[in-house]
């Protein structure tokens, strides 16, 4: 099966892919659902809403500044590095990413967009400026903008709207590509989840990689169950490791 994958990949035109947590986990970073995940020990509601952070702003920075000290701690894995070996092959290109941890762009994509945001960047809650994490220690958390409102982390919660030019690119790229690739997600948020389906009712061909089923594999053409670090290397013709 992953022949024949490997050979519709190589005659794509157009490529687009879709990563989410699992992406990342074989360097390290936690997945959100699943054992171990972060929704197993934490309620989204009280972290990852813009309820929680209005109720308690101080708590939902602590919860991010402890997931970015985890995640700079961790390295692009060979599923990154494939993927960034992929943009430099295919004429059309664009990878979508609900991940906010940054490993993609420090394995070399750049062709990228961010569904969710980036725990590297926080916002102004008044002005909306978007800006590098500021250098705070803890006990300035929440930080402040110049202008004195309260700064959050430049992450997409629960019932809010994605950012409209990401997900933009992310739909016209769906909607044009011949191969679709969906990895490391359990296809559960929307509205990411609806870009592999929508790509697939255009007629792309879509292959799905994760060691478990999830709610889209029966729809999809070809389910590659295992490793997104062990699978996209060889679907994708890069040696295992490589950086
Ligand atoms: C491996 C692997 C390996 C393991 N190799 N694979 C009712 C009320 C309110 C809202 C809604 C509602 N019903 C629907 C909604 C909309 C909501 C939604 O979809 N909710 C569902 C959960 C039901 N969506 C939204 O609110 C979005 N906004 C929106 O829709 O706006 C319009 C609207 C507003 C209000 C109402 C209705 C519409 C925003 C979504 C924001 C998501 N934010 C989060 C957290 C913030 C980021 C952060 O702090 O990090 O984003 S939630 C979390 O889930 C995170 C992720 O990006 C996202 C997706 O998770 P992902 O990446 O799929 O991870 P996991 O853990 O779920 O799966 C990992 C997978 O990897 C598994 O399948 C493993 O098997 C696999 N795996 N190891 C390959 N080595």
């Amino acid at each position: 099966m992953i022949t024949e994958a490997a050979k519709r990949v190589r005659e794509a035109r157009a490529i687009a892919v879709l990563t989410g947590a699992g992406v990342s986990a074989e360097s390290g970073v936690p997945t959100f659902r699943g054992e171990g995940g972060l929704w197993r020990q934490f309620r989204a509601e009280d972290l990852a809403t813009p309820g929680a952070f209005a109720r308690d702003p101080r708590l939902v920075w602590e919860w991010y500044d402890w997931r970015r000290q985890k995640i700079a701690a961790c390295h692009p894995n060979p599923a990154h590095h494939a993927l960034a070996a992929l943009e430099s092959q295919a004429a059309e290109f664009l990878l979508i990413t609900q991940n906010i941890d940054d490993l993609h762009r420090k394995a070399g994509s750049r062709r990228l967009v961010e569904l969710h945001g980036n725990i590297w960047r926080v916002r102004c809650t008044r002005e909306a400026t978007v800006s590098a994490l500021p250098d705070v220690p803890l006990r300035e958390i929440p930080p402040r903008c110049g202008c004195g409102a309260l700064l959050r982390p430049d992450i997409v919660w629960f019932g809010e709207t994605l950012p409209a030019e990401a997900l933009d690119r992310a739909f016209r790229a769906a909607d044009t590509c011949d191969l679709f690739l969906v990895v490391g997600t359990s296809a559960l948020v929307q509205p990411a989840a609806s870009l592999p389906l929508m790509a697939k009712r255009r007629g792309a061909t879509v292959i799905e990689v994760n060691p478990d089923p999830t709610p889209i594999s029966h729809l999809v053409g070809v389910s590659l169950q295992g490793k997104a670090g062990e699978i996209l290397p060889a679907l994708l013709g890069t040696p295992p490791g490589s950086p």
